[in-house]
């Protein structure tokens, strides 16, 4: 044996093998295992902060030039400007700004992704899930489950614009995108509205798997009502102390599993009292949040963003976040938590 080519033929051989081997579409692993194989998440995302009054300005003008019925979902996406022609807010994650306005219908329709809708401004248009409408007030929290039939209406004589929150980006690296169209646009009324929180709402459910069913089993209830999660948050804020990097938090879960609200997204709220700043936090899960009352800062890796009503901001995966209230300030937040943790990558690390 000669041994290995001495150091300068090495490089001059080893790019003649690279070239020999790349039309067989083989290469060296080693030229690349560092960027594969990373000590820490490396983010190709970037933090970044949406005001809401220009992308309000900007999506209200698109209602001016294409109807819902045209676009299918008249939706302004939000694309982190780290990953440019992805239509991704986190790599794994979706989102965008939807309007529908008065008289409008999205036609129905279902795929395998999942849905969030967590509204932003309007009054009472619905979205109808499997059968049954919900009619959305301002943050409340309504999931199109993987499946299941949906269109939206308003029958208001104002806007309706949500933030969407969708699997998207999961689906296609998992290559199963399924969906369909209903014929007709809107699917017919089968199941009183409210009919969802009746049934699997209050800690109860159809008695013994009974004729009462109406919901997969898997994904019972769809409407989480800004009064109610609300309502509760700030009961708990009143008598606990907050925690040093969430402040006071609840998470929205699934009856079912008593898990996160769907199979790949988890959502929370958090709410911060006036002047109370969190200690650094980071975690696995890219998160998109929205401003949903008061003023603040988030500082982002050192990046600052001064927070308002209804702003949208993105902390990607490893990104350490401290928040800080100028004003008692709730946040709603959604990740990909849910798909880490089944699949065991979820880590955390609080400064
Ligand atoms: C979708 O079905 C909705 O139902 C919104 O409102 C946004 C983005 C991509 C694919 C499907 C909706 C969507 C979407």
């Amino acid at each position: 044996m000669d041994g290995l080519a001495q150091p300068n033929d090495q490089r001059a051989q080893l790019e003649k093998l690279y070239g020999e081997m790349a039309p067989h579409s083989l290469y060296p692993l080693w030229e690349v295992l560092a960027n594969l194989v990373t000590p820490t998440p490396r983010s190709a995302a970037q933090s970044h902060l949406w005001r809401y009054a220009p992308a309000r300005d900007y999506l209200l003008r698109a209602g001016d030039l294409i109807s819902a019925e045209q676009a299918e979902r008249r939706v302004l996406i939000m694309e982190n400007p780290g990953l440019p022609g992805t239509s991704a807010v986190v790599p794994s994650l979706y989102a965008g700004l939807q309007l529908i306005l008065p008289g409008e219908v999205a036609p129905c329709h279902r795929h395998t992704q999942c849905a969030l809708r967590f509204i932003m401004e309007g009054q009472g248009a619905y979205t109808a899930v499997d059968g049954e409408r919900c009619y959305m007030q301002p943050f409340d929290l309504v999931l199109t489950p993987n499946w299941q039939w949906h269109d939206h209406g308003n029958t208001t004589t104002t806007p309706m614009i949500w933030l969407d929150g969708l699997d998207i980006p999961t689906v296609r690296f998992y290559e199963a995108s399924f969906a369909e169209r209903l014929e007709q646009p809107s699917q017919s009324e089968s199941i009183p509205t409210g009919d969802n929180r009746h049934r699997y709402g209050r800690n109860m459910r159809p008695f013994r798997a009974s004729s009462a069913e109406r919901r997969p089993a898997q994904q019972p209830i769809f409407h989480y009502p800004y009064a109610e999660w609300r309502e509760s948050l700030l009961a708990v804020a009143s008598v606990d102390a907050p925690d040093a990097h969430f402040g006071h938090a609840l998470e929205f879960t699934n009856p079912a599993s008593g898990g996160p609200i769907m199979p790949t997204i988890a959502a929370h709220v958090r709410h911060l009292p006036a002047g109370f700043t969190t200690k650094p936090r980071r975690a696995t899960d890219g998160t998109t949040f929205v401003v949903v009352e008061g003023r603040g800062t988030a500082r982002v890796e050192g990046k600052e963003y001064q927070l308002q009503e209804r702003d949208l901001f993105v902390v990607p995966s490893w990104h350490s976040l401290e928040l800080e209230a100028a004003t008692p300030l709730t946040l709603f937040g959604f990740s990909d938590k849910a798909a880490q943790e089944k699949l065991g990558l979820y880590r955390e690390e609080r400064g």
